[in-house]
């Protein structure tokens, strides 16, 4: 920040000046700052108030003298990020000529090829590097650049290049951004949702400490890489975990912001300074901050700026200011920057106007951006974050160069080919050139064998997704069986259940340290606190401190090897944990299984984003939603009670979700999906609700497990029903209980089921249709539902503790008339009992949609449906839930 003080005495300040000089001079920068720190940590002691600053000066970290020596071939490796940049550019614009509207980018890989180029030349390790991979996440919108590298390494074919957002065409193609789902061969994370990348690669830098701590993998040293956008740290998920990168001591992390100082619409911060911002946001979190602004060239300037004019007019400027520069010239850089004062006039004074435009900027100055690389490597203790300054668009000249439509230029025409052509030295002709040809020198070419080769020593191509078979066994779904035996008369809840079963299994043998249980401040609520002890917290630091309940046996211990990682109340990034652990499958080749709990109302509605990327990265674990349900969670109200999360789980397509109602059923679910994680390698996340109302759970019948999976089982048959009542999760109590009011007071025996997931019958059904549809000659297949429920064309009526719509979704699917009962509005604190008369599931609206299913039906008189409203108290005149 510019000094904002009026200097009431120049020569005293000079004089101090000069005993700084002295000091640097003879004693180096390490005993500078200490003397400094002293001079402030004095002033403060006497009183003096100093304002906080964490910026340091608008020019580079990292000074020329400390640079090192640029390891490679400057120019070959210019050749090649050239041919990078032209392909990426025609893979956008052929995509763009063929199908108008298809999309892509341009100028963001534009503006951030020397960043990475610097990383796939010098930096990133491979697959193969003795010491194991880096995790590196790609800007999302950068992703032309990777594809386009690909191609020259080999790996990509010209039809697939040309293909680009064309997945669905013959031989298919790329897909847009990064995704494993799409891609599983070549994509490791999914990037493009902004914000998502910096907080998923924070986590991840964390879990691979958390996996060093608990002896479960070798330290190597890799690192963790995120390449991100300059707008995109916006997104409070940018920023909101970087205190916790600084306190774990995340030095295997390095965030790289391409700061072009646009977004989409414009300047990042045309009134600010973007750079400097970051930098105090970083800085004050705890992070090493390399800031990259300034090419070569500039040291120059520096170095002869004798009066520290040059300094004081770099941070004068806006954003706004330096980013109208790019676009209007030399001849305007020096008029209006250099031009201020005639002693930085004086410094540009021998260079035209037109080499002065080209003077580069700090990131795409190979030597200072691989200056900035091997200090982030090796410095210790921190995470490091560089700050890259950039051109959006660079190179492309009229096209887009800096200006504020650059992000959406997806089309260049023949002038600007031709520009783009003679900016980068491409060896086509004009009468190629104007076509965006994909072009490759041969294999033997220098610049071919160089990027090989250069790979090859770091270990490999990247970005690259490579899944070993990891089958294991799992144990016996035996060691459950206390779950499987019901409770007698024992009331508990589906939550105790849960960690009944999770306690079991960390303990186990086979699977035990595999288990990773992720909590964000929730544990004591859904009665995990005993896990504390048993398993330990993870904590890098171990535990520092005497903890209050030290005395007691359940304390609160933290430790270097604790297995619970306890996130605080940050969803995001428990989730972020969750998801780290979920992949180590194929980037630590080991099956850690996540299982995070959390407050179901806190899951999906908050984190989806997430969730859904968790799922576009093929991450296997448990979700498990606690304390959930409308009416179940009583008490808490309006923002706590979870209606509706199973709705977003089922529309996530690798999310089965399941409402369980009784400990066997958890049981069952849990085993069934860690064998298919695990034994079967498939890339499935589960999501259960688990509630937290007491009551006794009966032991399994039998055979029942395969319907429990597939989402229907059979709890009482009668032998001619007229009804059928569906109940799932905590509700099945209110079923139970309205099949005994219809009895006695009715004397009618419905059929009594189970629904453990709507949403899996709902797939189901779905898929079997679908084949039926589509064969029309053959003998129609038939859905489980169909298979459970045809025999008799009764109504149904299906009870839930969520919205309508969820029990909606198999109503195609069942046979006879289908009538939903389910908690839609906002919720309400209040007792159980109160609220499901409220949302209208409590058993008497349940007998009372069931009588009047069976006068619709022509079983019973209209009349008898007054009958049950008297006898129960049903209001007529109670407002509907919906609407208050
Ligand atoms: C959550 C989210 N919001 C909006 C977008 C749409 N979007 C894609 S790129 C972009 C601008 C990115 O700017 P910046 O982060 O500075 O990256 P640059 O292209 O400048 O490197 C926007 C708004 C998105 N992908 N994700
Ligand atoms: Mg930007």
């Amino acid at each position: 920040m510019a000094n904002v003080y009026k200097d009431a005495d120049p020569q005293e300040t000079r004089e101090w000046i000069e005993s700084i000089e002295d000091a640097l001079e003879e004693h180096g920068s390490e005993r500078t700052r200490f003397l400094l720190e002293e001079l402030i940590d004095y002033a403060q002691a006497k009183g003096a108030r100093l304002p906080f600053n964490t910026n340091t000066p608008f020019i580079n970290t990292i000074h020329p003298d400390k640079q090192p020596e640029f390891p490679g071939d400057r120019d070959l490796e210019r050749r090649i990020k050239s041919l990078v940049r032209w392909n990426a550019m025609a893979m956008v614009v052929r995509a763009n000529n063929e199908t108008h509207g298809i999309g892509g980018h341009i100028s963001t890989y534009a503006s951030a090829a020397n960043l990475y180029e610097i990383g796939y030349n010098h930096f990133f390790k491979g697959p193969n590097h003795p010491n194991g991979a880096d995790l590196v996440f790609f800007q999302g919108h950068a992703s032309p650049g990777m594809y386009a590298r690909a191609f020259l390494e080999g790996r990509l074919s010209e039809e697939q290049l040309g293909n680009f957002r064309r997945e669905l065409a013959p031989g298919g193609g790329l897909s847009s951004y990064p995704h494993p789902w799409l891609m599983p061969d070549f994509w490791q994370f999914a990037t493009v949702s902004m914000g998502l990348a910096p907080i998923m690669a924070l986590y991840q830098a964390r879990f691979l400490h958390y996996l060093v701590d608990r002896k479960i993998i070798r330290d190597t040293g890799r690192k963790v890489w995120a390449f991100l956008g300059d707008g995109e740290m916006d997104e409070p998920e940018s920023k909101g975990a970087l205190t916790l990168a600084a306190r774990e001591e995340l030095d295997n992390l390095i965030f790289v912001i391409n700061c072009n100082l646009q977004r989409l619409d414009g300047p990042v911060r045309g009134n600010g300074n973007i750079i400097q911002e970051l930098e105090g946001a970083f800085r004050g979190a705890g992070w090493n901050v390399i800031k990259v602004v300034w090419g070569s060239k500039w040291d120059e300037f520096l170095e002869n700026d004798r009066t520290g004019k040059l300094l004081q007019r770099l941070e004068e400027i806006v954003d706004g200011e330096l980013l109208k520069y790019v676009v209007e010239g030399g001849a305007y850089l020096r008029e209006h920057f250099f031009g201020k004062y005639p002693e930085l006039l004086e410094l540009v004074s021998h260079i035209s106007d037109d080499d002065l435009i080209r003077i580069k900027l700090g990131g795409h100055d190979p030597v200072k951006v691989y200056a900035a690389y091997a200090e982030a490597m090796a410095h210790k203790g921190q995470p490091t974050v560089i700050l890259a300054r950039t051109i959006k668009g660079y190179g492309m000249g009229e096209a887009g160069e800096g200006r504020n439509i650059t992000h959406q230029q997806k089309r260049l025409n023949e002038q600007e080919l031709l520009h783009f052509r003679d900016r980068f030295n491409i060896k086509l002709s004009d009468a190629e050139a104007i076509r965006a040809p994909f072009y490759k020198p041969e294999e033997d070419s220098e610049e071919i064998r160089y990027l090989k080769a250069r790979r090859e020593e770091l270990g490999g191509y990247i970005p690259v997704r490579i899944v070993q078979d990891m089958k294991m066994d799992i144990p016996d779904i035996s060691i459950f069986q206390e779950l499987l035996d019901g409770t007698g008369d024992r009331s508990v809840s589906t939550t105790m259940a849960f960690v009944r079963l999770i306690t079991i299994l960390c303990r186990d043998k086979t699977i035990g340290k595999n288990i990773v249980p992720v909590i964000p401040d929730e544990a004591r609520t859904f009665g995990m606190d005993p896990l504390f002890r048993q398993l330990g917290i993870y904590s890098h630091k171990g535990q520092l401190y005497d903890p209050v309940d030290s005395d007691q046996f359940l304390y609160y211990k933290e430790s270097k090897d604790g297995q619970i990682l306890e996130e605080g109340i940050n969803e995001a990034g428990a989730v972020s944990s969750f998801i780290a652990a979920g992949m180590s499958y194929h980037t630590h080749g080991i099956n850690m299984i996540p299982f995070y709990i959390y407050y179901s109302m806190f899951g999906f509605q908050r984190v989806w984003d997430l969730i859904w990327a968790a799922g576009d990265m093929r991450v296997r674990g448990f979700l498990l939603g606690g304390t959930a349900g409308r009416t179940t969670l009583n008490g808490e109200g309006l923002q706590h009670q979870d209606g509706h999360s199973h709705m977003a789980a089922a529309v996530t397509p690798n999310i089965k979700a399941y409402d369980l109602a009784y400990a066997h059923e958890i049981a069952v679910v849990i085993h069934y999906g860690m064998k298919e994680m695990i034994q079967d390698q498939k890339d499935v996340i589960y999501y259960i609700t688990l509630e937290n109302e007491n009551y006794v759970h009966p032991p399994q019948p039998a055979n029942v497990d395969k319907d429990i999976i597939k989402g229907l089982y059979k709890i009482r048959a009668t032998e001619k029903p007229l009804l059928r009542l569906l109940g799932s999760g905590p509700l099945m109590g209110e079923v139970l209980a309205a099949a005994e009011l219809l009895k006695n007071d009715w004397d009618i025996e419905p059929g009594i089921w189970n629904v453990t997931s709507f949403s899996e019958l709902r797939r189901e059904a779905e898929e079997v249709e679908r084949w039926n549809l589509i064969h029309p000659d053959k003998k129609p297949r038939k859905s489980h539902l169909e298979v459970s429920l045809s025999k008799h064309r009764v109504p149904t009526v299906a009870v839930s503790d969520y919205v309508k719509m969820l029990a909606e979704q198999i109503a195609p699917y069942v046979p006879g008339p289908y009538y939903a009962l389910g908690t839609d509005g906002f919720g309400r604190s209040d007792t159980r009992e109160n609220l499901r008369h409220f949302f209208e599931v409590d058993r008497y609206y349940i007998v009372l949609t069931a009588i009047r299913a069976l006068a619709l039906d022509g079983k019973l008189d209209m009349s008898v449906v007054h009958q049950v409203m008297d006898k129960y108290d049903i209001d007529p005149n109670k407002p509907s839930p919906i609407t208050v």
